[in-house]
């Protein structure tokens, strides 16, 4: 890509190296459209979906909130321990929301933990540094900006302390059944027997409460999907214009799958710096898949994937599960 200045794109992602470009490119050269949801999450997609965790429509933050503060206790005693170092590994931390509340409980009950968040924006992460150093100064925190599994690689590297891996939010939903299934076999070959993994999933539940999830009253879900295109151009150097697009989203309740995509209004070209590429009217650029499990499916996903089911924690309407595994 000759004309692509890759030491820009760097700079704008502070850093984590892997190449938004190639990856932009190869989704949006098929006859099949697609774009990663991966990429949402630039600082102004950190602030888009933080908005959205607070939107009336989005109920699983709520749920698995729900979870965190109700039941610190029965985590802690399945998970840490007074005696040993445990290394607590966030995958896709966020502003760890949830996970803050454990922490404190943690450290006030003299577990010992050295927590690792790890996450694609580097950005939010510095935030949450911050944030976590003022709020709970005597917390061990180490940061790492990278993506889920090389990320894990590198913690492995660094620290032979047992691991808890926690991945919140329905941040699985993102990958499809197989895809999940292969990265949790990832998961295992990463840790050491005895490892305990914690993993949010949300339930199927009524179809219209799963539609309203993803788009809601206020267009936050729109904005956030858009702001994709903006973002290709600010770091890519390409000229989609926003207007052209809209946001879409369906439900599947056969598969447990929400669908996201962009819809171009009308028959147009995108100018990237090396290539064009042509929308006609209606086509869809596929941006994200959000799956929804039936509680038989995850137990049987911990089962084919080497880790045995420990604990449940499900909310008080029994629409989101968070299950702790064992390696
Ligand atoms: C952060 C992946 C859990 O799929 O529910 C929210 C992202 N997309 N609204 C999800 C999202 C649209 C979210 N996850």
């Amino acid at each position: 890509y000759p004309m692509f200045d890759q030491s820009q794109y760097v700079d704008a992602s502070f850093s984590v190296n892997f190449s938004f470009y190639e990856e932009v490119v190869k989704g949006l050269s098929t006859s099949q459209k697609t774009l990663p949801s991966k990429y949402f999450y630039d600082e102004r997609g950190d602030r888009l979906f933080q908005a959205i965790m607070h939107c009336p429509e989005y109920y699983l933050s709520r749920c698995e909130q729900e979870i965190f503060e109700s039941r610190q206790a029965k985590m802690a005693e399945l998970l840490f321990s007074k005696r040993q170092r445990i290394d607590l590994i966030e995958l896709g931390a966020g502003d760890a929301s949830k996970t803050f509340h454990l922490l404190k409980y943690l450290l006030e009950n003299q577990y010992m933990v050295t927590y690792r968040p790890l996450d694609i924006s580097a950005h939010i992460l510095f935030e949450l540094a911050a944030d976590l150093r003022a709020r709970i100064p005597q917390l061990n925190i180490e940061t790492i900006p990278a993506e889920y599994i090389r990320g894990l690689e590198q913690i492995v590297r660094q620290s032979s302390a047992p691991k808890v891996l926690f991945f919140l939010g329905a941040n699985i939903g993102n990958m499809t059944k197989i895809e999940a299934h292969t990265f949790c076999r990832t998961l295992r070959s990463k840790l050491q027997q005895g490892d305990k993994v914690l993993i949010g999933f949300d339930l199927i539940k009524n179809p219209r409460i799963i539609q309203a999830a993803y788009d809601d009253q206020d267009g936050l879900t729109w904005d956030f999907n858009i702001n994709l295109l903006t973002r290709i151009n600010r770091e890519l150097g390409a000229n989609f214009n926003p207007d052209l697009f809209e946001h879409y989203c369906t439900y599947i309740p056969e598969t447990g799958e929400c669908h996201s995509y962009l819809v171009s209004l009308v028959a147009h070209e995108v100018t990237f710096p090396d290539r064009k590429i042509s929308f006609e009217k209606d086509e869809l650029i596929h941006t994200e898949v959000s799956r929804k499990y039936q509680r038989w499916e995850i137990d049987s996903m911990a089962l084919t994937t080497g880790f045995s089911p420990v604990h449940a924690f499900l909310d008080n309407r029994q629409w989101f599960v968070d299950v702790v595994w064992e390696a």
